[in-house]
């Protein structure tokens, strides 16, 4: 939920803005996206976790830490579950964002804010895994591609917050046996999400196109008869060059992604499940 913590101090005038903005450059700070209207200028600095904007003219939001938000609602409701104050109820910014400021403690607020943009009220998951199971299908046929994959995988969950003994990583012979075996543990109803690893190459497969299908076909059935998500990560490559490219080269890792989505995946399905079980009751 959490995309970025801004903390924002006022400049006393264009020059000093403008060298404080040298000192940043020389330090090596990247360059934000700065801005500049009639109210003023803004010229902010990324750190790695956070950014430090110099800000000249009419701002009059002020507050010992700012932190930009996905969802400003979701923020709303669990300070007001939790009980915290809320000094300032949310509304509009004068640039096209909303905010509202949270006094955790006397004397402390912080301002939470969201970017207006179209659809913002849509549902989407989230990318935080603690908490979660997931089950890893892979095929050791091309293990050479596949356990790079596997690598990719288990990378997005630990990054995401998942722990280690929450993963359970099965191996099959080839990725034929990946729908059989993702749905064994799916079934189980021991995993939130199953994510399956494979690696098809036409030249060396006899039947490629048939293979190819069976396995899709049968990955997307167990997802759907289960109700427990899985995610794609059986590469269908016409060479090992491009098996390579996708498995951690020139074009990502797939592994890394199926993992990612998966996270997605349960988080989101975790939000609309509940939001329609809270509209069952209300229909009650
Ligand atoms: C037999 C076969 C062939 C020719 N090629 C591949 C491949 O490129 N990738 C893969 O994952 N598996 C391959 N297999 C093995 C089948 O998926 C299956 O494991 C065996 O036919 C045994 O059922």
């Amino acid at each position: 939920m959490i995309q970025g913590i801004t903390i924002l101090r006022k400049t006393a005038s264009s020059a000093e803005q403008q060298r404080l903005a040298e000192l940043f450059d020389a330090l090596g700070f990247e360059r934000g996206a700065g801005w500049k209207t009639s109210r003023g200028e803004g010229v902010p600095f990324i750190a790695p976790l956070g950014q430090l904007e110099f800000v000249l003219g009419k701002e009059e939001l002020h507050c010992d830490l700012w932190i930009e938000v996905s969802d400003l609602d979701s923020i709303r409701e669990i300070l007001s579950t939790r009980k915290f104050k809320i000094a300032r109820d949310v509304q509009p910014t004068a640039w096209d964002s909303r905010f509202l400021v949270a006094e955790p403690a006397k004397g402390v607020q912080v301002l939470f804010w969201q970017k207006n943009r179209p659809g913002q009220n849509a549902m989407e998951g989230d990318l935080n895994a603690r908490g979660m199971k997931f089950g890893i299908v892979v095929a050791r046929w091309n293990s050479f591609i596949t356990e790079r994959l596997l690598l990719g995988a288990l990378d997005a969950l630990r990054r995401s917050g998942c722990r280690e003994t929450d993963i359970t990583v099965v191996r099959v012979p080839g990725s034929f046996e990946i729908p059989a075996q993702a749905r064994t543990l799916a079934e189980s109803g021991n995993y939130d999400a199953i994510i399956t690893l494979g690696c098809l190459i036409r030249g060396e497969t006899t039947h490629y196109e048939h293979i190819a299908t069976e396995v899709t076909r049968g990955i997307g059935q167990s997802a759907q008869e289960t109700g427990v998500p899985h995610t794609y990560g059986v590469l269908t490559c016409e060479n090992l060059e491009q098996a390579l490219d996708r498995a951690g080269l020139k074009a990502g890792n797939k592994g890394f992604e199926a993992a990612i989505s998966a996270v997605e995946m349960v988080s989101l399905k975790r939000k609309t499940g509940s939001t329609a079980s809270k509209e069952k009751n209300e229909v009650r």
